[in-house]
């Protein structure tokens, strides 16, 4: 062989290895720069203290505390607000759920969120994102009367999701059927589907006020009209009988959902919002749940929902994509033991506390009304790890934007806070000053709560029987969660320039 020749080979094998070299970065540079999927996991009434790593008693959530393992679990992340319609639109919106006066919605109900403002899956939409939500809605359909039997509108797809599977209110109300993509899912046109929350509809279901012999659980007197699969809801429904849901499989059918769209989209980036039915009432969990926790069908749910964020994980593992996503775990709202249905959720709770050691429930403006169990993972990006930042759902929407590095438009979610770093785990400091929406308002300060006095502290009469102290004072009240997580003693007449300074920040919030 002769020098030429060997020197030949060699460029040439450099040539190879650099080639191959290139391709390999190129082929990192491309992964690197593919925009992560979002998936947020919207579990419904979950309390802080409800998933293992929280110290949950008496039930398991192996997976929940995987990803609580593998990512970063924050100790003070916040819904918006102690009940599901307010921060639902303050997720999507970026805007706080007063500025709209959003409260919890009948099924009937027209869309709360204003066809023309920006929302989440929007921005994401124009980030090139394809968008999707299954599960629970909550945010109101059409415009007015709702004709079920055609296209309901405007919905999801009026604010920025391409794909949408919906439970239309809550699992506790009228109508008790999903809708695909805005049309109710399986209706079969000779049966059409009547809705009415003012009266009983003539030829409709039975009721639960009339007929208790036909329930298989009991339930205080608000959720006394139309029965299907066994349970009364609130409000009257007639029809749909092929499109009805039942309860036990909602799981299955929403699991079965996000299968095809991750399926489906695997291939470029999607946002997509599951909104769980669990944990929220009725608690009916599959009989393969049934008897999982020591605490009946409350612990079981939980059970049966930390299974189906497994599935999601194992789902996107399969596709290979699990590494590029990024995963939100989080809650609407705290726990709540009895919301109205009889299944004994108060009796067997035992030594677990749904709101970990802080005190309140949904509806509550004390701190576990709003305290959610909150974890986010992106195996790619994130170290590990635990985080006090404090954090409101509502920043999300402000934080994505940055992550994707999109500029927002002044009007575009107006109380969003760009808190990215916080949320990767990058920076351990989140909001200066955090909104506590409830029937009543709490302010966040570092360690400091203020809850801002109430002229009228008598209690709503549905409120009234859910035995929770929704935080009703006619005096300002302080306390200090770093040595009184439960907010048992109020300090404000010792901390008067505490009060002063947090009184004004929440009411240059709510004046803003
Ligand atoms: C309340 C219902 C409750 C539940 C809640 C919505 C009564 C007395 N109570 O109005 O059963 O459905 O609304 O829960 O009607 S949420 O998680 O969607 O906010
Ligand atoms: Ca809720």
């Amino acid at each position: 062989m002769n020098k030429l020749t060997v020197s030949k080979q060699n460029v040439l094998i450099v040539a190879v290895v650099i080639f191959l070299g290139f391709q390999k970065i190129n082929a990192q540079s491309v992964n690197q720069g593919r925009k992560p999927n979002i998936v947020l996991i919207y579990i419904d009434d979950l309390g802080y203290g409800d998933i293992g790593v929280n110290g949950a008693k008496g039930l398991e959530t192996p997976n929940i505390d995987k990803l609580a393992k593998d990512g970063i679990n924050f100790t003070d992340a916040h819904s918006s607000a102690a009940t599901c319609t307010p921060s639902r639109y303050s997720i999507l919106t970026g805007s706080y759920a007063f500025r709209n006066k959003a409260e919890i919605l009948e099924g009937d109900a027209p869309l709360i969120i204003d066809t023309e403002m920006k929302t989440l899956p929007d921005m994401l939409q124009s980030a090139g994102y394809y968008t999707g939500i299954v599960g629970k809605w909550h945010l109101g359909l059409g415009k007015g009367k709702v004709n079920w039997n055609q296209r309901v509108s405007p919905g999801p797809a009026e604010v920025g999701f391409n794909y949408s599977f919906l439970i239309p209110a809550t699992g506790d109300r009228v109508p008790t059927v999903y809708l695909e993509n805005q049309r109710v899912f399986n209706l079969n046109h000779s049966d059409s589907l009547l809705v009415d929350y003012k009266k009983p509809i003539p030829g409709g279901y039975p009721s639960g006020r009339d007929h208790p012999e036909l329930l298989k659980q009991h339930t205080d007197n608000y959720h006394l009209s139309s029965i299907t699969n066994g349970i009364s809801r609130i409000g009257f429904m007639k029809g749909a009988r092929e499109a009805l849901w039942i309860d036990e499989e909602i799981p299955f059918v929403l699991n079965d959902k996000v299968e095809e769209f991750i399926n489906e989209n695997k291939d470029h980036p999607f946002f997509l919002f599951y909104s769980f039915h669990d944990i929220h009432q009725p608690r009916t969990p599959n009989i393969q749940f049934v008897e999982s926790s020591d605490m009946g069908p409350r612990g079981d749910v939980i059970a049966q929902m930390d299974w189906s964020v497994g599935k999601v994980i194992e789902l996107l593992e399969k596709q290979g994509i699990l590494d590029n996503t990024l995963i939100i775990f989080t809650s609407d709202n705290g726990p709540i033991l009895d919301d109205g249905y009889l299944d004994y959720a108060e009796e067997l709770v035992g030594d677990h506390k749904p709101g970990g050691k802080f005190k309140g429930t949904k509806y509550s403006v004390f701190e576990a009304g709003t305290r959610v169990p909150t974890i986010v993972y992106w195996n790619d990006q994130i170290k590990p790890g635990t985080s006090d930042a404090l954090l409101s759902q509502v920043d999300l929407y402000a934080s994505i934007a940055s992550l994707l590095n999109i500029s927002l438009e002044t009007e575009d979610a107006p109380d969003s806070e760009d808190h990215l770093s916080a949320w990767i785990g990058k920076k351990t400091i989140g909001r200066k000053y955090l909104l506590e929406e409830a029937y009543a308002y709490g302010l966040r300060m570092k360690n400091y709560k203020y809850i801002h006095p109430k002229e009228d502290i008598s209690i709503p009469g549905w409120l009234q029987n859910k035995k929770i102290d929704p935080g009703f004072f006619e005096e300002p009240q302080l306390f200090d969660l770093s040595n009184d997580p439960s907010e048992s003693k109020n300090i404000a007449e010792f901390h008067p320039d505490i009060v002063e300074k947090m009184k004004n920040e929440l009411l240059k919030i709510l004046n803003e």
